[in-house]
């Protein structure tokens, strides 16, 4: 193995750090573990007998020492000291996909799926998992999910359905899976892409590496995706999808149904009995049943797994209903386009808790369908400054309340929604500058809705 007897640096000790090192230990001559933050929670990594350095010194050029290679995690940015001095010194600087690719049996590459963009990406790797399982395939959702690739490479004969996020593209060389998904494309981690176009640039690399076996799976509703795809060469098999058919699509929509025709076989596929609701999943489903019809299941078998198929937590999610308002915690939603998605499933009057960390994004289509479809706007978290300041020079025709916290944001929505109203917590902005995460915001608002909920107190004692 090319790697053993090197210098390992690896960079950042979270859920990628520590995985690394611990598949790494028993190859490499040395491995160096550093991470900015002097509290990080390194687990068992120190009894392993790796060198750690924590904090500032984490940042010096020092730290890179004699190491012949560096596994960045997908956190670190381009503009570490460590990354950018190792790049001066032309020491490669590797994604830990990239390093698990490297490592992955070449049989077992051919069973590989991955799915990237900017929204879906969860529902479509969980959604494929269950198909696969369902009908008798050994199957492993793996990779920016949670659980990083380098974790999953023991087990043969299995197929790989790996999360892909930007971050890991942009250090990888060669990943290159057999079914490489592209969902959509839009304003998201602007903060450290630098511009929507690098970002779609680095989305494309899913696809770089492939050959003529292999396939590309691009949703062509996507004005961003079809923008990329005239610059770019693809050197895969290209199946398009899209919601209607318009252009020369592979699968595309008909009311309660997905219909297709790809690799010289045709049908299609009653999809009315999925429990996932809403335009976006239907795009979702789309580029689920592709990956499955390309891994010839059979269209009984899809629709029998999309029935069973339970929408994921904080994607939309319906809470119940508070005093004549349907509640629905849409914590995941962490950029404009996932918000946007969550709004158009809504006729009726929608308060949006909305708010958060910034990451560089355009708000502008979003601001144009809060006005279509928003009556009240509760902002919360950082970016409430920065949306007033927006919202100040618009035409806006919805009232708008500031929260300092989430208790009072769903104190407020509740009180102004109007019986047969909607209230929803979309935030469209990343969830740490109040929250541990998406999860813990989502699980704080459920809980303070299902306080309300339960509240069975008279009106007048409320
Ligand atoms: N760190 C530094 N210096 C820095 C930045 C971070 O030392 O400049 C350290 C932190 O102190 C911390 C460690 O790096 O100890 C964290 O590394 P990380 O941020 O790469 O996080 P991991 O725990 O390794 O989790 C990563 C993904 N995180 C990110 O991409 C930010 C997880 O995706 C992923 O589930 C996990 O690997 C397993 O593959 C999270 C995510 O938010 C959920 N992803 C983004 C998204 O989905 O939009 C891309
Ligand atoms: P990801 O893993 O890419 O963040 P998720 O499946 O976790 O994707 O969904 C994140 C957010 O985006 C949720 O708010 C969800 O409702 C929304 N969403 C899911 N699929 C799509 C899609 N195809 N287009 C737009 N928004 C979507």
């Amino acid at each position: 193995m090319f790697l053993k007897g090197k210098n390992i640096l690896v960079l950042g000790l979270g859920k990628t750090g520590q995985a690394v090192i611990k598949k790494m230990k028993p190859m490499a001559e040395t491995l160096i573990a550093l991470d900015d933050n002097a509290h990080a929670d390194i687990g068992n990594i120190r009894e392993l007998g790796v060198r750690v350095v924590l904090g500032p010194d984490a940042r010096k050029k020092e730290a890179l020492d004699d190491a012949d290679i560096v596994i960045a995690s997908p956190g670190i940015p381009a503009s570490h000291p460590v990354i950018r001095y190792a790049l001066e010194i032309n020491v490669p600087v590797w994604s830990e996909l990239e390093l698990a690719w490297s490592l992955l049996p070449r049989a077992e590459r051919k069973r590989t799926i991955a799915v990237t963009g900017t929204n879906g990406k969860t529902t479509v790797v969980n959604l494929l998992g269950h198909i696969l399982k369902k009908n008798g395939r050994e199957a492993r959702v793996c990779g920016n999910v949670g659980d990083p690739l380098i974790n999953n490479l023991e087990g043969s004969e299995l197929y790989r359905v790996i999360e892909v996020s930007s971050f890991q593209l942009e250090r990888s060389n060669s990943f290159s899976p057999h079914i490489g998904i592209l969902l959509n494309i839009s304003s998201d981690h602007i903060d450290r892409h630098g511009s929507v176009e690098q970002y779609a640039k680095i989305k494309f690399k899913l696809f770089a590496y492939q050959n003529k076996s292999s396939f590309c799976l691009l949703n062509r509703n996507d004005a961003i995706i079809n923008r990329t795809l005239a610059e770019t060469g693809i050197p895969s098999q290209i199946i398009n999808y899209g919601l209607n058919r318009k252009r020369d699509l592979n699968l595309w929509y008909k009311p309660g149904q997905i219909k297709y025709s790809l690799l010289g076989k045709k049908g299609s596929i009653n999809i009315e009995k999925s429990m996932l609701k809403g335009k976006h999943n239907i795009s979702n489903i789309l580029a689920s049943v592709a990956a499955a019809k390309i891994l010839n299941l059979a269209d009984e078998e899809i629709e029998q797994a999309l029935n069973t198929f339970q929408p994921l937590e904080h994607r939309l999610e319906y809470i119940g209903q508070c005093r004549g308002i349907d509640c629905y915690n849409d914590s995941k939603a962490t950029n404009p386009h996932s918000t946007i998605a969550a709004l158009e499933n809504f006729n009726q009057p929608v308060t949006l808790v909305m708010g958060g960390k910034d990451k560089g994004m355009d708000l502008d289509d979003l601001l144009k369908v809060l006005n279509i479809k928003v009556s009240h706007l509760v902002l919360i978290g950082e970016s409430k400054t920065q949306i007033l300041k927006k919202l100040e020079s618009k035409d806006i025709n919805f009232k708008v309340y500031k929260s300092k916290t989430l208790k009072q944001a769903v104190d407020t929505g509740l009180a102004v929604t109007p019986k047969g109203g909607v209230f929803l917590l979309s935030p469209a902005f990343a969830s740490m500058d109040m929250f541990v995460d998406y999860k813990d915001r989502g699980n704080q608002f459920r809980a303070l809705v299902e306080e309300r909920i339960n509240d069975r107190r008279p009106k007048e004692h409320t």
